[in-house]
């Protein structure tokens, strides 16, 4: 089966527990999972180890269950420990040769990138999809650059062929300017976790992205 089938879907969702209202990681896929989401990254910089890998195998049965891709961010260790489907890096992670070494051919490996050159390398490189953002200003990330606007993105879309996710600042009211531009995956955190209802969201997302 095409390891990164499920990258070929409107949204891509990211946890983000400081934002989530009170509720766990594993409520917020639950409702993600019910809303029909596809592929899920679990991201945590602050937690202890032993309790991401908990709450990760509890993740990665559910999203087994349904489906659902499953990629936990910059930690290969933890990817292989809990059998997921991806590993999400950056710029200044090990070389995406090494990991590809280190996790084999059949797990899926994204690549932040900010910049034409950055995609270039990542898909000559061997990466399966890449990030591309930030779109707009964001506020959940605390070491990325400003902005890359949406001239990047114009330059993925024509000149890159790997899959690739828009991302950052990107919220229901700004979703179809990115759409619109030819992302075709939509990668959003706070958006979509600090929401009341993450299901009337996606809902809301979805909707914005037809109209
Ligand atoms: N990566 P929000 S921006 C995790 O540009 C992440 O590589 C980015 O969060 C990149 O949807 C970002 O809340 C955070 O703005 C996106």
């Amino acid at each position: 089966m095409d390891k990164c089938r499920n990258l070929n879907t409107d949204l891509y969702c990211i946890t983000a527990e400081k934002f989530s209202k009170g509720r766990s990681n594993v409520e917020v896929i639950r409702e993600m999972i019910d809303g029909g989401i596809k592929i899920i990254q679990y991201r945590e910089k602050e937690k202890k180890m032993l309790y991401k890998y908990q709450e990760c195998l509890k993740i990665r049965e559910m999203t087994k269950k349904a489906g659902v891709s499953f990629i936990i961010n910059d930690d290969i260790a933890l990817a292989l420990a809990i059998g997921a489907d991806g590993v999400h890096i950056g710029q200044e992670d090990l070389p995406i040769e090494e990991v590809r070494k280190i996790v084999g051919e059949e797990m899926i490996i994204g690549l932040s990138t900010h910049s034409p050159k950055e995609a270039r390398e990542a898909e000559n490189r061997g990466a399966d999809y890449i990030g591309v953002g930030p779109i707009f200003k964001t506020y959940t990330k605390e070491d990325v650059c400003d902005p890359v606007g949406l001239e990047y993105l114009d330059y993925v879309v024509e000149n890159i062929n790997i899959p690739f996710v828009a991302i950052g600042g990107i919220k229901e009211h700004n979703i179809k300017t990115v759409s619109k531009r030819g992302a075709k995956t939509i990668c959003m955190v706070t958006e979509i976790v600090g929401s009341e209802s993450i299901k009337e969201k996606i809902e809301g997302v979805r909707r914005a992205i037809r109209e």
